[in-house]
């Protein structure tokens, strides 16, 4: 067994955490799990799993102050190096690497990996569904919920892994090595995190860092990337000479179409993106455009991604909360051809408004701010159009109700996460639509 009586500590009990606990046991491993929440903050269906499979379990201050010695350290993605529990662990001078780089060392299945700053759920998922209605079994896994050591410890056999990465998951990264690496897009995020956009590109690059001539990188073509090992492929909506690229409502693949918007359900210039690279990394699987299309054609757009909820008296209703970040807010905007009256704000990530204030004022006739960000996005968009404050997401649709004309749209789009208020985007996303639903007709 790999870990025989190695003693490893595992930072996190949430998700990535309890699934790193769990491969480390089944292969021989000691394992204490640290976590800097209180013990009764935690799910106790976890704990109690935990410690049934022998694993010790510390929580709270005594974890964020713990001496003891180990041979390896995993830490969760979340765990920021620079919180109280990162710093106990980062400044020792013991192997630290991530749950996504422990997967990677138990698993025999090739590994397609897929980043960039949005469209990764949508891309994972969608590549998923489509290799294995075309005979190629996967699962979609990593970043979009089922941690990679989960599936590592499954055993299951699989004929290749689609894994969503986070630059969080990239950070720890060593030897983790995917066939087929994805780059979707690249915004900036996350700089609650990062110290600079660059910090979190060069995270992101890691993606590409251990792959060789043998490997298939698929890039945004609008993407200047360094030089890579792999095999690049070029997917884009804006630029001609990319492999893949849009004409007149078609994708086409060194100038021959392959698939027409109009035979999809997807629409926005970034589910196109989105529709290139899941045909290119089909193509480098060995799969041919004609068994790829039924598939692509039959993909319904996931919940929170642009949903649309209702319509009330000629105004839709759409829930965005998948917007996480102003990349993602920007792109719901451009979409719109109605005019817009947007619910915008939620935790501060380190951000502001600003770059999206021309668009914002272009697009919507009036926002209602929600959350930690308001009084910075109503001084981000102050002068631009209508603005006002609401205390709760309920206040916020009340006066979206009050204020939406026949014929607009009420765009749930917040630009940034949901932490401060809500468990997770589907949280919040379910709570709007639901705030929808019982609006009167
Ligand atoms: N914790 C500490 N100390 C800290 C920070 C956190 O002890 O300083 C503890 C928390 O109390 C909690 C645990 O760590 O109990 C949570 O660990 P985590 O934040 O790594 O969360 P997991 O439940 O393990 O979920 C993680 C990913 N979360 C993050 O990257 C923040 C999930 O992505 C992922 O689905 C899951 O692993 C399975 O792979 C979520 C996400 O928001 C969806 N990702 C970001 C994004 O997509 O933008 C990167």
């Amino acid at each position: 067994m790999r870990y025989s009586n190695q003693n490893v500590a595992v930072l996190g009990a949430g998700l990535s955490g309890a699934a790193a606990a769990l491969l480390l046991r089944s292969e021989g491993a000691n394992v204490t799990v640290f976590d800097s929440a209180d013990e009764k903050k935690l799910l106790r269906s976890t704990l109690d799993n935990l410690r049934g499979q022998g694993v010790r379990v510390v929580c709270g201050t005594d974890a964020d102050r713990n001496s003891d010695q180990y041979d390896l350290i995993v830490a969760s993605p979340g765990i920021d190096p620079g919180s109280a529990l990162g710093r106990n662990f980062w400044s020792r001078k013991t192997e630290i690497i991530g749950e996504l780089e422990l997967g990677w060392r138990s698993c025999e299945t090739p590994v397609i990996a897929v980043t960039g700053t949005n469209g990764k759920t949508t891309t994972t998922e969608m590549l998923a569904q489509m290799l294995n209605q075309c005979g190629q079994k996967t699962i979609a896994c990593g970043n979009i919920g089922k941690p990679l050591s989960e599936v590592a410890r499954e055993k299951i056999k699989y004929d290749v892994l689609t894994v969503e990465v986070s630059s969080f998951q990239l950070e720890t990264i060593r030897t983790f090595h995917p066939s087929i690496a994805l780059w979707l897009n690249f915004a900036p995020d996350h700089l609650d995190r990062y110290r600079s956009v660059a910090e979190y590109r060069t995270a992101k690059l890691r993606i590409f860092e251990n792959q060789t001539s043998d490997d298939v990188a698929i890039v945004n073509a609008s993407e200047s990337l360094p030089e890579l090992s792999a095999r690049r492929v070029t997917f884009s909506a804006y630029i001609n000479r990319a492999d893949f690229r849009l004409s007149e409502g078609a994708i086409l693949f060194q100038n021959q179409p392959v698939l027409r918007m109009s035979e999809t359900k997807l629409r926005g210039s970034h589910n196109i993106e989105n529709l290139m690279a899941t045909l290119a990394a089909g193509h480098a699987r060995g799969l041919s455009f004609e068994k790829m299309v039924p598939s692509l054609s039959a993909y319904e757009p996931q919940p929170h991604r642009c949903e649309f909820v209702r319509n009330i008296n000629g105004v839709d209703y759409i829930n965005d909360s998948k917007a996480t970040n102003l990349d993602a807010m920007e792109k719901a905007l451009q979409a719109q051809s109605k005019s817009v009256v947007l619910i915008a704000g939620g935790k501060d990530k380190g951000f502001n408004y600003q770059p999206v204030r021309t668009l914002v004022s272009e697009k919507a006739r009036a926002a209602i701010l929600i959350g930690e960000m308001a009084k910075q996005i109503a001084r981000d968009w102050d002068g631009a159009l209508k603005l006002e404050m609401a205390t709760t997401l309920a206040d916020a649709v009340e006066r979206a109700h009050a204020a939406a004309k026949p014929g607009e749209v009420v765009l749930f789009s917040p630009g940034t996460s949901s932490f401060d208020m809500f468990k997770s985007y589907a949280d919040r996303g379910d709570q709007f639509r639901a705030l929808v639903q019982a609006l009167p007709q």
